[in-house]
């Protein structure tokens, strides 16, 4: 998600008793974004506490023990190395490694997404073999992290094809020559990595390759008139089906797996019936999807109509129970 279009977002959802549901306990990862290392994103490096802040250990604590077993956590290349084939900022890559530790030691998995849309200091990263090197470093840190994933980056957008498929391929060499050879490898797309344009804008993608067959296509979906995830309102109580659908029949023409990244809705009746649908829908699918990931908690949400920080965010009262029938 963009921040300008969250800056518009803000806002209360109602809590409604959620429908009850078959349990389809059919997927492998159910999961959370957890935001806050990322914030501040006009401000580079920024200041701990002021700019950023990291997530919260006790309520990824709490998530857990809810069923949640995936936490993708958000961070911005530029503050982990200041340079991209330079070294490390030793304390934010110490704050980021305390919350991986917090999943993983609680036997749940995270995901490592620098946050930066394919681009470094705002400038489109075009170097696939800088790119490759800085994940090459970042992967030796977690390469013994079995329960960690590698996410190449978040929502490439307005960028090349070519360079998209040839980045992400290079993140993928970068990560298995550093020795991490055991992890999943998240990849992404062009135009925001959407699942409801992927067929149109990403089929290229379909070419990349991993010696250790661990390649998962990350794609996102919202299902507010645009598509951008800044509206409470869903278009209608279909269309989660809808928008998944012909990236269901590529993943399965092409012998690949998928998990949907982002995903929210506002808590209302239809955005409820439109999320069930779509898991439904993905759970019926689940060969080749392995499972979603709600937009979003973390310390700093407030009262953003999404938040499923405990206990406070709207959506954590609001679509707890509609989420958990589809947990593994
Ligand atoms: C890391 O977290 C500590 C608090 O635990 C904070 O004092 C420090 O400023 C943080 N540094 C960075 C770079 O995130
Ligand atoms: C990885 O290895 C290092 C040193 O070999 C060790 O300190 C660390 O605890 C290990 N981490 C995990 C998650 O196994
Ligand atoms: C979809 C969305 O709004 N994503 C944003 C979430 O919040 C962080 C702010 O920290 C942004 O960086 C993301 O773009």
């Amino acid at each position: 998600m963009k921040l300008d279009a969250l800056l518009v977002a803000i806002g209360a959802g109602t809590a409604v008793a959620a429908p009850q549901h078959k349990k389809r306990a059919t997927f492998q990862f159910f999961g959370v974004n957890e935001s806050g290392a990322e914030f501040g994103e006009d401000t580079i490096p920024g200041e701990w506490g002021t700019d950023f802040t990291f997530p919260d250990p006790t309520t990824i604590a709490t998530l857990i023990s809810d069923g949640f077993n995936l936490f993708r956590v958000q961070f911005k290349m530029e503050r982990l190395t200041p340079e991209i084939t330079g070294a490390f900022d030793d304390a934010y890559l110490q704050n980021l490694t305390t919350v991986i530790d917090a999943v993983t030691d609680a036997g749940a998995y995270a995901i490592l997404d620098p946050h930066n849309y394919g681009r470094f200091n705002n400038e489109i990263i075009d170097s696939p073999e800088d790119f490759g090197a800085w994940w090459g470093s970042l992967a030796a840190e977690f390469a013994n992290y079995t329960n960690v994933i590698f996410d190449t980056n978040n929502e490439y957008y307005e960028m090349d094809q070519e360079l998209v498929l040839n980045l992400n391929q290079a993140a993928i060499d970068g990560i298995r020559a550093a020795g991490a050879t055991d992890q999943y490898i998240f990849v992404e797309g062009n135009s925001w990595t959407g699942a409801w344009t992927w067929v149109d804008v990403n089929d290229n993608m379909k070419a990349l390759t991993d010696p250790q067959d661990k390649i998962v296509y990350e794609m996102h979906q919202y299902l507010d008139e645009d598509g951008s995830g800044t509206a409470e309102a869903c278009v209608s109580g279909t269309i989660g089906e809808e928008r998944v659908t012909a990236a269901t029949q590529w993943l399965k023409d092409n012998g690949k797996v998928g998990i949907i990244g982002e995903f929210a809705g506002g808590s209302n009746d239809q955005c409820r019936e439109a999320i069930t649908g779509m898991l439904d829908y993905m759970s019926s699918n689940s060969e080749v999807w392995l499972g979603a990931i709600w937009w979003a908690a973390g310390p700093w949400w407030a009262d953003y109509m999404y938040s499923i920080e405990p206990t406070t965010g709207p959506a954590y009262d609001g679509y707890l129970s509609t989420l958990q029938p589809y947990f593994p």
